[in-house]
């Protein structure tokens, strides 16, 4: 059997303000899950890792991909955990392969970031058990990540962590480079992950500089929809598509966008000025920091670059580009940093008093639906669901919707990600 292994160094990311970890060792929890994988998967030989910086291994085995990642997932202070991960993908550029004289379609691969938990863990989840798809789960934590996936019952085979912390622009290229180098094609893109900081008194910044929220929500995932364009393109997978999440409270024409503070990007000064809180303000208006607003106006982001990218790039790249707001998933961990009180009423609330409430699981399975039906593969839309969980194409909000602000951010945010 004919192994072919190189070992490809890689950088680090680091935060400005934190230490790069540089103690690696072999997780025994992990050792021994990527272990029973290669047995059950391929009977292939042990292969025995101790590496001390992030490597990777292509051992390719009769025209199967065995990628064993070994990644250093970074971290504020100097402990280092190893994340290692081996998957099976068919060739790149085959997208059916013959089984018993049947031609099958191959996995389709999909990148979710932010998938250990809430929506994005269960749209992971909801894919994982169609067994037609291989999740990238693509997250900070990579511990938790792996737990949550086992807890979600996921099969080894149809999921894969690897690092990715949007708060650093350094960390998207190294994410980017790492997928690369699994020899994975990439199909479906989807930019889930968010925080939000409503109690917030002041504002918090990415390792770029950029406050918080706007920097992980819009400008981590602007940098990498625009990178991971090229790998969508080169995908032969029947319907390749990029997501990104909006949202109700982004939008000023419901109910639910109306409630204080109300989303509005102004006329972008604040992020042409560089969205830091010294030079200019750390809100894209170039207002006075306010937490809720910020993910609200950065929701906006999300939906203006959707549209922008499906007019830049739909009609020559046949990828389709949408947004949705999934219905209100008032249990997940976005609310972490709300006050208890309201973490103990807002369910209730919209289960009982708006009927917006929507479970992690059926959420799940709505985003699940815009990463796959054939129905949804229409470009440029903003799905929502009705109360009978149909799909339907929604109405963006005036300024949600208007393509000279979409074109002027994009503008801006290429300039801020280092792409113009
Ligand atoms: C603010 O907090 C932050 O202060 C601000 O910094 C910013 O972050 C902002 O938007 C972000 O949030 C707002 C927070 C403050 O407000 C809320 O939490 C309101 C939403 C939750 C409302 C709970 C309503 C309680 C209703 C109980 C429902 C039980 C369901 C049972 C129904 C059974 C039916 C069969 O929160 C607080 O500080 C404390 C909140 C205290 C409650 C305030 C009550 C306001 C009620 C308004 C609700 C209107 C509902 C209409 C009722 C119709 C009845 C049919
Ligand atoms: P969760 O907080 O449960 O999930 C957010 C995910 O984003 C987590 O996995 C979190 O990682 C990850 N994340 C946060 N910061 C970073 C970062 N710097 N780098 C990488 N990953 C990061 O929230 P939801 O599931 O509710 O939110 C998912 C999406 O759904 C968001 O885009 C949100 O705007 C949208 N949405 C949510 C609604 C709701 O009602 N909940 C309604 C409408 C839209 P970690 O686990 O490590 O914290
Ligand atoms: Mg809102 C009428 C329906 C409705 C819906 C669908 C939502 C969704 N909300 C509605 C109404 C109301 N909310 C009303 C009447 C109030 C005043 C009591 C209210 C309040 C409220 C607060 C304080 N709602 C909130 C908050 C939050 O902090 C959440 C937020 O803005 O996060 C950014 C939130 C939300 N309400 C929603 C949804 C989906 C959210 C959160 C998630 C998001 O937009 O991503």
């Amino acid at each position: 059997m004919a192994l072919q292994a190189s070992f490809l160094p890689s950088a680090l990311s680091a935060r400005k303000e934190g230490k790069v970890a540089c103690i690696v060792k072999e997780s025994a929890f992990l050792g021994s899950s990527i272990l029973e994988h290669h047995k059950s998967q391929f009977n292939a030989p042990v292969l025995r890792t101790k590496v001390a910086d992030l490597m990777f291994t292509r051992a390719n085995l009769r025209g199967i991909w065995i990628d064993r990642q070994i990644l250093m997932r970074e971290s504020n202070h100097s402990v280092g955990v190893v994340k290692a991960q081996t998957t099976a993908v068919a060739a790149p550029g085959l997208n059916q392969s013959t089984v018993h004289g049947k031609k099958v379609l191959r996995k389709g691969v999909v990148v979710i970031t932010g998938a250990s938990s809430g929506l994005g863990l269960a749209a992971a989840k909801a894919l994982a058990e169609t067994e037609k798809w291989h999740v990238v789960m693509a997250c900070r934590d990579f511990l938790k990540a792996e737990k949550a996936a086992q807890s979600a019952g996921m099969a080894k085979e149809n999921y894969s962590i690897m690092h990715l912390d949007l708060a650093s622009l350094d960390s998207v290229r190294q994410f980017v480079h790492g997928f690369r180098q699994s020899g994975r094609p990439l199909d479906v893109l989807v930019c889930n992950a968010a925080i939000y900081r409503p109690t917030a008194r002041t504002p918090t910044y990415t390792a770029d500089g950029y406050e918080m929220s706007v920097g992980v929500n819009h400008l981590g995932h602007f940098l990498l929809a625009n990178m991971l364009l090229d790998d969508l393109k080169k995908s032969d997978y029947p319907s390749r598509r990029l997501i990104i999440l909006g949202s109700i409270t982004g939008n000023t024409n419901t109910l639910a966008g109306n409630v204080p503070p109300k989303a509005g990007l102004g006329d972008l000064r604040g992020l042409a000025g560089g969205l830091d809180g010294r030079n200019s303000s750390a809100m894209i208006d170039g207002g006075a920091f306010d937490g809720a607003k910020a993910y609200k106006d950065s929701k906006i982001c999300n939906m203006l670059t959707m549209q922008e990218l499906h007019r830049r790039f739909h009609e020559d790249t046949g990828i389709t580009f949408a947004s949705l707001y999934p219905g209100c998933i008032a249990t997940t961990g976005l609310f972490r940093e709300h006050i208890p009180l309201f973490r103990l009423l807002f369910p209730p609330f919209q289960k009982f008093v708006t009927k917006g409430f929507v479970s992690e699981d059926e959420s799940g399975k709505r985003l699940a639906q815009v990463v796959g039906d054939t129905s949804l593969s229409k470009s440029g839309v903003y799905w929502s669901w009705n109360k009978n969980s149909a799909s339907f194409e929604n109405q963006l909000s005036e300024e949600a919707s208007d393509a000279v602000k979409a074109q002027k951010l994009w503008e801006i945010s290429e300039k801020m990600v280092g792409l113009a």
